[in-house]
């Protein structure tokens, strides 16, 4: 049976594609779940894909992902640098996560330097734009 993969992705990454494009490219995030559904096809990994706003909704997918999914990519936006919560489901569910960022975040602000979801994570890509989705389906193919 293919390994199932939740791809996760936080608050604002929903306006991928209308603004801030030098920051996080031109894709929207519609292009880029297609990309990722297509690339697991090629990987042999059936891929879900969801967005919310809502540090709590993301909090409880990660739960229900225990016994529905084989591994998680996440990019967590804003909450990476905030949520202590996320940090926990992850512990609590004990899947492997590989964390994404579209942009370099140890370029940016010092506010973006710390992530709570890299000491949970089985790895972390960032500063490669969406390719990082792909590099980390990749990553997960070899590894599940
Ligand atoms: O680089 C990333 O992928 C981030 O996770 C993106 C988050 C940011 O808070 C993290 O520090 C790094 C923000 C996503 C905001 O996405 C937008 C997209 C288009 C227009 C405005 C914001």
């Amino acid at each position: 049976m293919a390994h199932r993969v939740l791809v996760l992705n936080g608050p604002n990454l929903n306006m991928l594609g209308t603004r801030e494009p030098q920051t996080y490219g031109s894709q929207t995030l519609a292009d880029i779940e297609k990309m990722a559904i297509a690339e697991g096809k090629t990987l042999g990994l059936e891929v879900t894909c969801r967005q919310s706003n809502i540090e709590g909704e993301l909090v409880t997918w990660i739960q229900q992902a225990l016994g529905n999914f084989d591994a998680i990519v996440i990019n967590p936006g804003a909450y990476s640098h905030t949520s202590i919560a996320i940090h926990d489901a992850f512990r609590a569910v004990a899947l492997p996560v590989i964390e994404v960022h579209l942009s370099n975040i140890y370029t940016r602000e010092a506010f973006r330097h710390h992530s709570y979801v890299s000491p949970v994570a089985m790895g972390v890509i960032c500063g490669l734009g969406a390719t990082g989705y792909r590099l980390a389906l990749h990553a997960l193919a070899e590894k599940l």
